[in-house]
C-alpha cells in the first residue's frame, strides 16, 4: 500500500498565503498575528506572499477567509480571533458561527484556512495562548495551515 508522506520537495517561495485577524480583542490577536506571520516567514514564504488582513469580529473571519482564497489566490489562510466567554454574552453564537464558517470554507475550497481562534472563559487564558506562557496559538495554526499545503501537494 503506498504511503503519502510529507513533500518534502516543496518550495515555499512559491507559497501565497493571508493571515485574518479579527480586530475585537486585538491586545490578544496582534500577538497571535504577529506568532503567524513569524511562524510563515520561518518556513521560508517570503514577506510579499504573506498577505495581513483585519477584519472587526470572529463572526466576520470566514468571510474574509474566503475574500482571500478569492480574490488574493492564496494557498492557504490563518484564521485568528480571541473570543472571550466573560466578555461577551453571545459567547456560543459566535463560537458556533466562525467554527462551522470555517470548517465549511476548507470543504467548499479545498484549501486550508487553519483556525487560529481562541475560545476562552477568561481573558488570562486567552493571555497564556497568545505567546507569553503557553506557546502561540496563532503559530500553531500558521504550522498547520503549512503542513496541509504540503499534504495537498503531494497527493496531486
Ligand atoms: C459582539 C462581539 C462580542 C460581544 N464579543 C466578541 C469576542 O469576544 N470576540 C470576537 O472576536 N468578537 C466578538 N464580538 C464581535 C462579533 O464577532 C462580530 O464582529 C459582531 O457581532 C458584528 O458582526
Amino acid at each position: 500500500m503506498p504511503v503519502v508522506t510529507k513533500s518534502d520537495t516543496i518550495d515555499w517561495k512559491t507559497v501565497r498565503i493571508a493571515v485574518v485577524a479579527a480586530r475585537w480583542n486585538s491586545f490578544i490577536t496582534d500577538e497571535m498575528l504577529k506568532g503567524a506571520v513569524d511562524a510563515l516567514k520561518g518556513k521560508g514564504i517570503p514577506d510579499k506572499q504573506i498577505y495581513q488582513l483585519r477584519c472587526p469580529g470572529s463572526f466576520e473571519l470566514p468571510l474574509a477567509c474566503k475574500y482571500c482564497l478569492d480574490e488574493l489566490d492564496t494557498d492557504g489562510v490563518v484564521a485568528i480571533g480571541a473570543v472571550i466567554r466573560g466578555g461577551t454574552p453571545h459567547f456560543d453564537y459566535v463560537c458556533d458561527a466562525v467554527t462551522r464558517g470555517i470548517t465549511d470554507l476548507n470543504l467548499e475550497s479545498g484549501k486550508p484556512v487553519a483556525f487560529g481562534v481562541l475560545t476562552t472563559d477568561t481573558v488570562e487564558q486567552a493571555v497564556e495562548r497568545a505567546g507569553i506562557h503557553k506557546g502561540n496559538k496563532g503559530a500553531e495554526a500558521a504550522l498547520s495551515a503549512c503542513e496541509m499545503i504540503e499534504l495537498q501537494r503531494a497527493v496531486k
